[in-house]
């Protein structure tokens, strides 16, 4: 047979099914190098992680890694736990409810607290419109305190490490956490209700701990910061989730709910709010309580003391403070709580 008809046999419609596999193969092979370099990028494992973090399993199989990465630590955590338990916090948080509100009077570094954030709030007020002083928030909530600002005044983070105040936060958790975020967050009015105006669980763990307080008075009009208990939201979420099964609908788990779908599983008695004098506060499950703010009214605005506390083993990393305090020698305490958990830590991808 010659050169000429074995192309002819080859380029026949016979040949056809295997001259198709031959290019599949051939481009596949071509482009097999760059694939598995994108597959192996911090891009794609990023990518990989948040997809895991959004739903129930993922997550927990995340966290799982964490804890067989550093089971030392989870053991030393929770008996540090233990020690603090033994006397008692003067403000606990409830377990079921995963929340527990308090005033100014109640924590003694408090009214510095509130106090200086309204004095470099007047100090910079005319700085901070549209946009704000640091961009990694999004537009219609300004973070206004940098790592500098910690440094500068160490009362934010001292208050965050006072005794009766990691008492409450461990005592919930069951661990001692870590300190990740000590901010002042500046709330405008905004045009749509989207973001975390609208009602979702913070990412990185099943629970964890934030401390709100308000630095001025809030009413309704300001936008507070606004909850269910954890018990509720429990609730919630498995109606959700089933009604979404039952519709065969494919959703993230882990996503922002509207007021109507949280609207048919709870009550509006249910809602809990951070109304009240500048000074009122909260110890809220981020992770558990769903939650919404900012739904200001034109014209007000609202500033809030923000803290956020996680388990060291959390599941996914999100924004953090690069704390530079100045500790006591032998702090053992501070020293654990403001330690950087190793491995992947993004700036910028606050939920
Ligand atoms: O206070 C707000 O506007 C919302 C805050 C929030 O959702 C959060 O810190 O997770």
């Amino acid at each position: 047979m010659g050169n000429m008809s074995v192309r002819a046999l080859v380029q026949s419609s016979y040949f056809k099914k295997p001259r198709r596999y031959f290019k599949r193969a051939r481009t596949a092979l071509l482009l097999a190098p760059g694939q598995v370099r994108d597959a192996l990028s911090p891009d794609a494992f990023t990518r990989r992680e948040k997809r895991l973090n959004s739903s129930r399993p993922g997550r927990a199989f995340l966290r799982a890694c964490v804890i067989a990465r550093h089971p030392w630590e989870y053991f030393l955590r929770r008996q540090a736990a233990r020690r603090l338990a033994v006397s008692a916090a003067p403000v606990s948080i409830e377990p079921a409810a995963g929340f527990s509100r308090f005033t100014m009077a109640d924590f003694e570094g408090l009214p510095r607290v509130v106090s200086l954030a309204r004095t470099i709030y007047e100090e910079r007020r005319d700085r901070v419109g549209a946009g704000g002083l640091n961009a990694r928030k999004k537009e219609f909530m300004a973070e206004i305190l940098s790592d500098e600002d910690l440094r500068r005044y160490p009362e934010f983070v001292q208050f965050c490490l006072s005794e009766p105040v990691v008492q409450a936060v461990s005592g919930y958790l069951g661990t001692l956490p870590v300190l990740r975020r000590v901010g002042l967050l500046l709330s405008s009015p905004a045009d749509t209700n989207a973001d975390s105006r609208l009602y979702h669980l913070d990412p990185e763990d099943f629970r964890q701990v934030k401390i709100f307080v308000n630095i001025f008075d809030v009413t309704p009009d300001h936008g507070p910061l606004t909850w269910l208990p954890g018990h509720v939201s429990d609730a919630v979420l498995k109606g959700v989730w089933q009604r979404q099964k039952e519709a065969h609908e494919r959703r993230d788990q882990f996503r922002r709910w509207s007021d109507e779908e949280v609207a048919a599983h709870s009550t509006p008695a249910d809602l809990v709010q951070l109304t009240g004098p500048a000074g009122t506060g909260a110890f809220v499950d981020a992770s558990r309580c769903l939650h919404f703010g900012s739904r200001i009214k034109p014209g007000e605005m609202r500033l809030v003391f923000c803290a956020q506390y996680l388990r060291y083993h959390f599941s996914y990393p999100t924004d953090r403070n690069r704390f530079d305090v100045p500790r006591p020698a032998g702090d053992a305490l501070a020293a654990r709580l403001l330690a950087p958990r190793p491995g992947r830590t993004p700036y910028g991808a606050h939920a």
